[in-house]
């Protein structure tokens, strides 16, 4: 008996046995990277050394920085052209669109392997494959051809029953999702859709569901590969990359199994500032809206702006409300053009924006100040729209039309008929704004001034020392400790500069203290590094001197990338010492040994705190050598 996911496991298994909880390494077929990740990832991927890409497919996508208010997004954009025209790396350009949903119309294929240096990357999971979201550095690794290495994740199974009804959709099936499993139940476990339900939904409505699975903390999540797979494949002239791939009769495979009835699911929202804080549409009615925005990787397909446009037909956007709406990719935009449905965007008055990220990263349109902002994106944050005090809610289509017409939060079962939307057997084409792969050694990689060299890091010191810097509360965000948004993101490829915001929006006199006391401690709670796989949340504290972060847990991805840059992540052995710890309190650790277990001192209360350290022996060389890459380097040559 076997699930979906051990199949494909199975087939990538490198190293390894696929028990729960053990490490194995993982051979990665494709990987993706977008602009603001992406530029680090290049840089360690040049400093490895190797001529060109090893895996069968990478692509590098200019989704996120798009704002070009100086040369430093440009000379980004240009920077990774030149890139991946050296090393033979597909380039989608600036304007394409947005990496998950171009990825899942014309690359993605089920039964293969996708590393991505985006959280998001589980979207492909929709098309019955394992996508999976990394630090920039474990991608490069990728690149070069190394194994992904993770802890094999229990498989937890959801079992769909039903279809769902009128003016409910799949952004309603993920938020019943987060509702029972909240920003920390899918931690170490991939979330395997199945039954009966699975056949009511469409490859971008599974893929609405695998993004957003990113947010209840799980490595990805996937859905079968069946005949709606095939389908989508052969709308997107690819039905030759077809096969089918389902989990084995019966639910032994599954570690739990989660019952939902897609019949019974209810028009649902996330309240702010947490994707988990979920409440029925219908219990918000009647509050006032000032924006709307219609987007992002989670809701941004074909289906879902054909929806969109059907609603809005003839109706006008509430005047006391902004709508913008930003089409996932080209193909989109241009699916709707060629059927006349872009036209009923245009005439209602929703702004729409270029394809790309957009407001969902605070790029543009932050909202009023204390605004009400409904969106169909995936994280609502606190600060993340660009606006400290607005008030992000998070949901379907369907709900964003309906506030976006009445200019108040509204049940999206009162705009009457639910409208029949016809999804193309086969899209207009559109891959113009792609760049095929080809190699061209000869090329030159172009750098501008922004771009600075890529930080050197000394190997571990036996003894570490130092004040705790900071001590935070529980889902810190890798946004909390550096924010996106225009002026830091476009910061990306220089670690000295982006480094001066670190933790700028928890406390504004972080940066300087750490400067002052040359490095120390950190000190978080439950789920320390939730949401982005920025490695620059890693690699910038490194920078700057943090050599440890203890906590009571950690996020998958931003556990690994502080491994990769050589800080310390030391969980609590006793949770309530946390308790024991203050910020300015003068740590002691000895770090001679890796051992599991470490003694903390903490000098300035004259306790010794157990804390743990769940290294690999890989690791361990790893931090020994002053980090992965020094490792990886060593390993190619
Ligand atoms: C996000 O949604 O937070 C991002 C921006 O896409 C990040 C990547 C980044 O920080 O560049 C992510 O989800 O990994
Ligand atoms: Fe872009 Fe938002 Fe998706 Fe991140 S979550 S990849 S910022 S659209």
């Amino acid at each position: 008996m076997k699930s979906a996911t051990e199949k494909i496991f199975e087939k990538h298994l490198s190293e390894g046995k696929m028990t729960p909880g053990e490490e194995i390494g993982l051979k990665i077929d494709h990987t993706l990277t977008q602009d603001s990740t992406g530029t680090m990832a290049y840089l360690e991927f040049e400093a490895i050394g190797i001529s060109q890409v090893k895996t069968l497919l990478s692509l590098s996508f200019v989704d996120h920085n798009m704002l070009q208010n100086d040369f430093r997004n440009a000379d980004d954009h240009r920077y990774l052209q030149s890139v991946a025209a050296k090393y033979g790396i597909v380039f989608s350009r600036p304007g394409n669109g947005i990496c998950h949903q171009l990825y899942l119309e014309r690359f993605a294929q089920p039964g293969v392997t996708l590393l991505g240096s985006d959280s998001h990357t589980p979207t492909a999971g929709g098309m019955g494959m394992i996508a999976i979201g990394a630090g920039g550095l474990d991608v490069a690794a990728a690149m070069a051809g190394e194994p992904f290495y993770l802890e094999m994740p229990n498989v937890y199974g959801i079992k769909l029953t039903g279809k769902l009804s009128p003016f409910v959709s799949a952004k309603d099936v993920i938020l019943e999702v987060l509702r029972k499993l909240t920003v920390k139940g899918g931690v170490n476990n991939v979330l395997e859709y199945f039954g009966p339900g699975v056949k009511t939904l469409s490859v971008p409505e599974r893929g609405t569901i695998t993004n957003m699975g990113t947010e209840t903390g799980a490595t990805t999540s996937i859905f079968p590969s069946d005949e709606n797979t095939k389908q989508f494949l052969a709308s997107q002239g690819r039905e030759n990359q077809w096969t089918r791939i389902e989990t084995d009769e019966g639910t032994q495979q599954y570690s739990e199994v989660l019952d939902i009835d897609l019949a019974k699911v209810e028009p649902l929202l996330a309240m702010p500032h947490s994707p988990d804080n979920v409440k029925p549409v219908n219990e918000l009615e009647g509050t006032p809206v000032d924006q709307v925005c219609i987007g992002s990787c989670t809701n941004s397909s074909l289906r879902d702006l054909k929806i969109v446009s059907a609603l809005l037909k003839g109706k006008k956007v509430h005047e006391n409300l902004s709508l913008t709406i930003s089409a996932g990719s080209r193909q989109v935009m241009e699916n709707l053009a060629v059927t006349g449905e872009l036209e009923s965007l245009i005439q209602s008055g929703a702004r729409i924006l270029e394809n790309s990220c957009g407001p969902c990263i605070g790029i543009g349109q932050a909202p009023n100040t204390g605004a009400v902002s409904l969106r169909t994106f995936n994280r609502n944050f606190k600060g993340r729209s660009g606006t400290q005090d607005a008030n992000v809610y998070l949901v379907s289509p369907e709900t964003a039309v309906a506030a976006a017409i009445t200019g108040k939060i509204t049940d999206p079962r009162k705009l009457g008929m639910y409208p029949e939307i016809g999804i193309p057997e086969k899209f207009v084409l559109s891959d113009a704004m792609f760049i095929p792969a080809v190699i061209n050694s000869n090329a030159k990689v172009l750098m501008g001034p922004n771009i600075a060299p890529l930080p050197q890091f000394q190997p571990t010191p036996p003894q570490l020392s130092g004040e705790v810097l900071l001590k935070v509360g529980d889902n810190i965000t890798t946004d909390d400790i550096l924010p996106g948004g225009t002026e830091i993101m476009s910061l990306r490829s220089n670690i000295p500069e982006i480094s001066k915001y670190i933790f700028c929006r928890v406390d504004a006199n972080f940066y300087q203290r750490a400067i002052q006391k040359h490095g120390g401690f950190i000190v978080g709670a439950e789920n320390y590094g939730q949401g982005s796989s920025r490695e620059h949340a890693a690699l910038a504290p490194k920078y700057i001197g943090v050599k440890a972060v203890i906590a009571k847990t950690f996020a998958r991805i931003h556990i690994a990338n502080l491994i990769n840059f050589g800080i310390l992540p030391l969980t609590f052995a006793v949770k309530q010492d946390y308790n024991n710890i203050d910020q300015g309190d003068l740590l002691e650790l000895d770090t001679n040994e890796l051992a599991e277990t470490l003694i903390l001192k903490n000098k300035t209360k004259n306790v010794e705190i157990k804390v743990n350290l769940n290294l690999s022996n890989q690791e361990k060389e790893q931090i020994k050598a002053g980090g992965k890459l020094a490792a990886i380097k060593a390993k190619q040559k």
